[in-house]
């Protein structure tokens, strides 16, 4: 992806651990690296559609004068999360910052903190089958839609399906969304539990009924596997419930592990596995 790169902004401000940092403050100096498309900037010639270096600029100096951390790290993760929601080009960040007049006891050139931060993709899979499921649902989008550190970016058609996993219970109600987060999976999961517990969502029985069930199925091409969280879904390859709706919303993307598309793995569910998926 093209950048936008400043080097060492001068910050005159008061970050550190030591009481005589944040009352007498001292120079830092901020690098940065804007990941963004510049094509149709740069064949229009019009700053309008690109991301001002300048207002850049401006906004970092101010935003690390106006607040105080201890860290430069926190420094640093706050003023990157603050571009990525204030810039809306800016797809990632990274940011490095020097304080070379830092404490230190010993000569030394410079020491600096640097992170890469930016949106991520990740699909999540949403179902319900106790009370008003469609409103349970929609809730979900809607505490999505709330959250600045999400953009919703598209929103599958909710399919009727019956139960999978051997528990007798109600029909589901089930459907996936895109996503663009600046959350790590594991804040991610974190986030849907809250909506899920905001829903009255009740954990008693596996596989067994749920007001609404958020689970992570993709989260840009990441592969892991921990105690909280398994990425890709463990199980999404073999239900038609979860990649019907998925490959309404991104046909092509691929899964991780398997190295197929959606679309591929939803038509050997469809000729192969069990059937869930009520209507077309
Ligand atoms: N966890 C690990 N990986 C993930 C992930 N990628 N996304 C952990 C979300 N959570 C993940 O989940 C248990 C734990 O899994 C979480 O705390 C998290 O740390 P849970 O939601 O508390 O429990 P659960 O949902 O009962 O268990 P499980 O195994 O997640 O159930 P499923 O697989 O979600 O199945 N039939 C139809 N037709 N439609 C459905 O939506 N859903 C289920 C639930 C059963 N049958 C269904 C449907
Ligand atoms: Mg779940």
């Amino acid at each position: 992806m093209d950048q936008i790169i400043v080097e060492d902004l001068q910050v005159y401000a008061y970050h550190g651990v030591y009481p005589q940092e944040n009352e007498e403050g001292q120079n830092f100096y901020v690098s940065v690296v804007l990941d963004t498309d510049t094509r149709a900037a740069g064949m229009a010639d019009d700053l309008g559609l690109s991301t001002n270096y300048g207002v850049v600029c401006r906004f970092l100096h101010t935003f690390l004068t106006e607040h105080t951390y201890k860290l430069i790290e926190t420094a640093a993760e706050r003023a990157a999360e603050a571009l990525l929601l204030q810039f809306p080009h800016v797809r990632q960040v990274t940011m490095e910052i020097k304080k070379p007049e830092a404490p230190i006891t010993v000569p030394f050139g410079s020491v600096s903190v640097k992170i890469v931060r930016g949106w991520r993709r990740a699909y999540v899979a949403c179902g319900s089958n106790i009370g008003d499921k469609k409103a349970h649902l929609r809730a979900a989008v809607d505490a999505l839609l709330t959250d600045k550190k999400c953009r919703v970016l598209r929103v599958s058609d909710w399919v009727e399906t019956t139960p999978y996993g051997g528990v007798e219970q109600a029909d589901y109600l089930n459907g996936a969304l895109a996503l663009e987060t600046l959350y790590t999976p594991e804040e991610l999961l974190e986030k849907l539990h809250e909506i899920e517990k905001a829903e009255a969502r009740e954990r008693k029985e596996r596989w067994g009924p749920r007001t609404l069930d958020l689970d992570i199925l993709l989260y840009e091409g990441a592969v892991m596997d921990t105690d909280q969280l398994t990425i890709p879904h463990r199980d999404m390859c073999n239900r038609d419930f979860v990649l019907k709706p998925l490959a309404q919303i991104a046909p092509y993307e691929r899964h991780p592990v398997v190295g197929k598309a959606i679309v591929e793995l939803l038509a050997e569910v469809e000729k192969n596995g069990e059937k869930h998926v009520l209507y077309n």
